[in-house]
């Protein structure tokens, strides 16, 4: 008897386990567009349309290669609203001996493939899954018996079994990590390269079409330009080797009004998709780094991405879930302001950060941590609406990544696993990096009364209402010994200025 394959919508790569356990003159695969996997946040328009396209064009070509393959398009009036459904539908009409998957890159989704093998009644086999370079069992190794799993000595741990920049077991340029190296600010010069555009083909206008008048979904469609298959993102991460990398690394925690990407590789959303793997994009930008096209700093800023942080954060969410998602250390309790997704604040780092995501479905890692992270952070919003808001709005956002990333990095609601220390910071920090404050109608110097920048009084009474918490952190002295170099009234004038913002903040 044949088995059943199913491919989940963000592993479209070729070397899916799924496809190498089966036999494309024997078994069969099932790909599905759902309702519930639209519908379960407000995604961006874009990604829903790159995901689809991305799947079409997967299908076809599996379906060249000889497979047999059922794929479900999107209906708004379909009764196969889920993953279960799609499987459902497919073993009515077929007996099968086995269902086999690649483990998903959701909780709520590996919850529904765990229920199938008695729904069914067919064994159900989880195979890993082959985007990802650390098994998660060797994660729960590395982390087993760590009081704090920080990611800098799990990225080494991924240097010394990958030999990236490694030379006869030592780091090259003796260091493991240049980030300090990495905090240039950006004034216009060197020109910024544009991000490369792809022009939607025929499949991309076919999803446009079949979904116009059945899914809104959040943000701009106009200016879709991604890359949709493999062949285009490999050709995106040559564009981006050659262009961009060789400043990734000095300006990478740059903002700049007139420039969205700066010189980000933009290539998150083909990475998550499976269209790239985790080597190829590294071997490549290893290699302009010994072709001496790009110094060490950047080459090694964007390998500890990729093979450091990326494979940490998916073991982290694996190994904490499902509870790591109900945490809030910090007992925060505003909701997330509505212009969070109208972009209609005065406040110009916000404004900018959140009209670029409507435009673009995209924001690169410091809009994302130190702009609406940040602000989220210290008005303290609800961790539960900020990573839902995080999961809906990027091309490149899948539980997996988004709520480590958000939860743990951004709102330090998991209490310090992730991040020994909150990223709070005052608009000096954005006046430091980018020139967002020099046409903001607020004054970052002032830190109460009206015409003020309200990350300031926010970030000091941040640090007022989490001191018991956090003034013994070795790592956040300083800025308690700067609390305390404030008077009474000072504090009292701060805190005055922070409870208004809060009760006015759709007006801020
Ligand atoms: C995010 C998403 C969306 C919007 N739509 C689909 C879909 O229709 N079909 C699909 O297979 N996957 C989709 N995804 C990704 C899923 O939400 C989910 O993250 C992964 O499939 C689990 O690996």
């Amino acid at each position: 008897m044949a088995k059943l394959g199913v491919i989940f919508g963000d592993q479209l790569n070729t070397d899916n386990s799924v496809l190498r356990a089966l036999d494309s003159s024997a078994d069969f695969l099932l790909m599905g567009e759902l309702a519930d996997e639209v519908e379960y946040v407000q995604h961006h328009i874009q990604k829903i349309v790159l995901i689809f396209s991305a799947m079409r064009h997967f299908k076809q070509e599996l379906s060249d290669a000889g497979w047999s393959i059922q794929y479900h398009r999107y209906e708004s009036d379909s009764k196969v609203v889920s993953f279960t459904d799609l499987v459902a539908a497919a073993v009515e009409e077929q007996r099968f001996d086995e269902i086999v998957v690649s483990w998903p890159g959701e909780y709520r989704v590996l919850e529904q493939i765990r229920r199938w093998e008695k729904q069914f009644d067919v064994p159900v086999t989880l195979l890993p899954d082959s985007r990802f370079i650390c098994p998660l069992d060797e994660f729960d190794r590395w982390a087993e018996g760590r009081k704090q799993l920080r990611m800098e000595f799990f990225y080494r741990e991924m240097r010394k079994k990958t030999g990236y920049l490694m030379v006869e077991g030592k780091p090259v340029g003796g260091q493991w990590n240049f980030d300090k190296d990495n905090r240039k600010t950006w004034k216009g010069d060197p020109e910024a390269p544009s991000p490369m555009s792809f022009t939607p083909d025929e499949i991309v206008e076919e999803v446009i079409s079949d979904l116009e008048g059945h899914v809104e979904g959040f943000g701009e469609l106009e200016g879709f330009d991604w890359p949709v298959t493999r062949t285009q993102a490999r050709q995106a991460l040559s564009h981006f080797v050659r262009r961009a990398l060789p400043n990734y690394g000095d300006y990478q925690d740059a903002m700049h009004t007139d420039e969205d990407y700066l010189f980000h590789a933009r290539l998150s959303s083909s990475l998550n998709l499976g269209l790239l793997g985790v080597e190829e994009v590294c071997d490549a930008v290893e290699q302009a780094w010994k072709d001496e096209q790009a110094p060490l700093n950047a080459v090694e800023g964007f390998i500890r991405q990729v093979i450091g942080w990326r494979e940490y954060i998916r073991g982290i969410y694996w190994r904490e879930m499902p509870d790591y998602a109900q945490r809030n250390a910090l007992e925060n309790s505003q909701p997330l302001p509505e212009w969070y997704w109208s972009g209609e604040t005065r406040m110009q780092c916000l404004r900018s950060a959140i009209q670029a995501t409507r435009r673009n479905a995209y924001a690169h890692h410091i809009q994302r941590l130190m702009v609406t992270g940040n602000f989220a952070l210290i008005f303290g919003v609800v961790p539960k609406e900020i990573c839902d808001w995080y999961l809906a709005v990027y091309t490149d956002a899948y539980d997996w990544v988004e709520l480590p990333n958000t939860l743990g990095m951004v709102m330090h609601a998991d209490g310090g696993l992730l991040a020994s220390k909150p990223y709070a910071a005052s608009g000096k920090y954005i006046q430091r990096m980018s020139n967002y404050c020099s046409s903001c109608p607020y004054s970052v110097t002032r830190t109460v009364g009206e015409e003020a920048c309200p990350l300031n009084s926010l970030y000091w009474d941040f640090l007022i209402r989490h001191r018991e918490r956090f003034e013994a952190n070795p790592r956040m002295k300083m800025m308690y010994r700067n609390v305390d170099r404030k008077d009474d009234q000072e504090l009292d004038d701060i805190q005055t200025r922070a409870a208004w913002i809060r009760e006015n903040i759709e007006r801020v």
